[in-house]
């Protein structure tokens, strides 16, 4: 397959509400977004790389940075023979997987489009639908929180996701527990505590959560095993995977009992299944997380989603939760806490042209 034209545009999405979490937040999303073509057809991908430097090092200035001068020169009018091989011309590339990651979907895209069938049938996934849930971020006041998460649950979300820091813990989590004694709760600490905090950690475990998602530093798997060990409820690994080597890694040390994959962070679709692979065979379950991803990302992280071992709910939640119109049809809704996943060819959701138009702020293309 030849890539023939490439365009990058960067568009500024309004969310509908503040989310915020340990080390900030947002108000708005800044997306590039990619549209490649081939004589076979064309498709859009998605950079999910944070505004600020909160979760990764990665933001859209970096990533607009490597894919235009370094990437995107090297993959137009470039013959590649499957996914993986997009990136050949830049493997010496160190680091910024989520740059890196826009251009390795985008070929999923492309090949399933080539190929006239969906994402997920081509990455071999086997569900059509998908347990689903919802990551509510930091509130003023455990009120509001209550009253966002007694929405989300009727809305039929199967896994209420609420984000921690030190001074909105184990407390605000108990009230949630106490309204909620059955819910399916977890919490996100976006590498907000130390083991010296292993106390207050260890009282989480008398609040039945799912799991309890990357509580230490962003970059250390020696520790969260050394908290898992002394944990009951399941350490689930989000920004300290990097790749299928860190998950070995991981797998290893028995840093986590969960993990969570987001392709963007991993560098794609072929890591992500990688990553999938290795825990399925140590028997450890994994879902997909979210980056409040456009409707772009979010068909990709469906498809992801359908293989086998993505057995728990992912941060894969409707169109409605994050904007007043996706740039997407049709919007990603859910029917009792499953998804659909797209299974027409290609991403299975159409891009609406004229909706990317009016909020697009700069924009580099290249013919091959
Ligand atoms: O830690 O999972 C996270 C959003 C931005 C950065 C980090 C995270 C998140 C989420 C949102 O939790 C998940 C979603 O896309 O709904
Ligand atoms: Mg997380």
């Amino acid at each position: 397959m030849k890539i023939r034209e490439v365009e990058l545009m960067e568009v500024h999405l309004r969310l509908k509400e503040k989310f915020e979490i340990s080390t900030g937040g947002w108000d708005e999303r800044r997306i590039l977004l990619l549209r490649m073509e081939s004589e076979e057809g064309e498709t859009w991908s998605e950079c999910v790389a944070a505004e600020a430097p909160n979760y990764s090092y990665e933001t859209p200035e970096t990533a607009w940075h490597i894919l235009t001068d370094y990437v995107l020169p090297s993959v137009v009018g470039q013959e590649f023979s499957s996914p993986d091989s997009i990136l050949e011309p830049a493997s010496w590339i160190r680091g910024h997987p989520m740059a890196l990651a826009a251009v390795e979907m985008g070929a999923w895209g492309l090949e399933a489009v080539g190929k006239g069938i969906s994402l997920a049938a081509l990455m071999g996934g086997t569900r059509t639908e998908v347990p689903v849930g919802v990551s509510v971020g930091l509130k003023g006041s455990d009120q509001e929180l209550l009253d966002q998460v007694e929405e989300r649950l009727a809305q039929g979300y199967r896994k209420i996701k609420l984000k921690i820091k030190p001074g909105r813990d184990v407390d605000m989590v108990g009230a949630v527990r106490e309204a909620h004694p059955d819910a399916p709760l977890m919490a996100d600490a976006n590498s907000s505590y130390t083991l010296e905090d292993v106390g207050l950690l260890k009282e989480l475990d008398g609040l039945n959560l799912m799991m309890v998602e990357q509580p230490l530093a962003y970059h250390d798997l020696r520790e969260h095993a050394i908290l898992q060990n002394q944990l009951d409820t399941p350490v689930c690994l989000d920004e300290s995977i990097r790749g299928p080597g860190d998950a070995r890694l991981a797998l290893e040390l028995g840093s986590g009992r969960i993990i969570n994959i987001k392709p963007g962070r991993v560098g794609g679709l072929t890591s992500s299944r990688m990553i999938h692979d290795l825990c399925a065979e140590s028997h450890v379950p994994v879902w997909c997380g979210g980056m409040l991803e456009s409707g772009v990302g979010r068909a990709y992280n469906l498809a992801l989603a359908s293989l086998p071992n993505f057995v728990l709910p992912g941060d894969i939640s409707e169109s409605r939760r994050y904007w007043a119109k996706d740039i997407v049809e049709p919007e990603f809704i859910m029917n009792d806490g499953m998804m659909p996943v797209p299974s027409g060819p290609g991403i299975g959701v159409e891009v609406k042209r004229d909706r990317v138009e009016r909020v697009t702020a700069r924009r580099w293309s290249k013919k091959g």
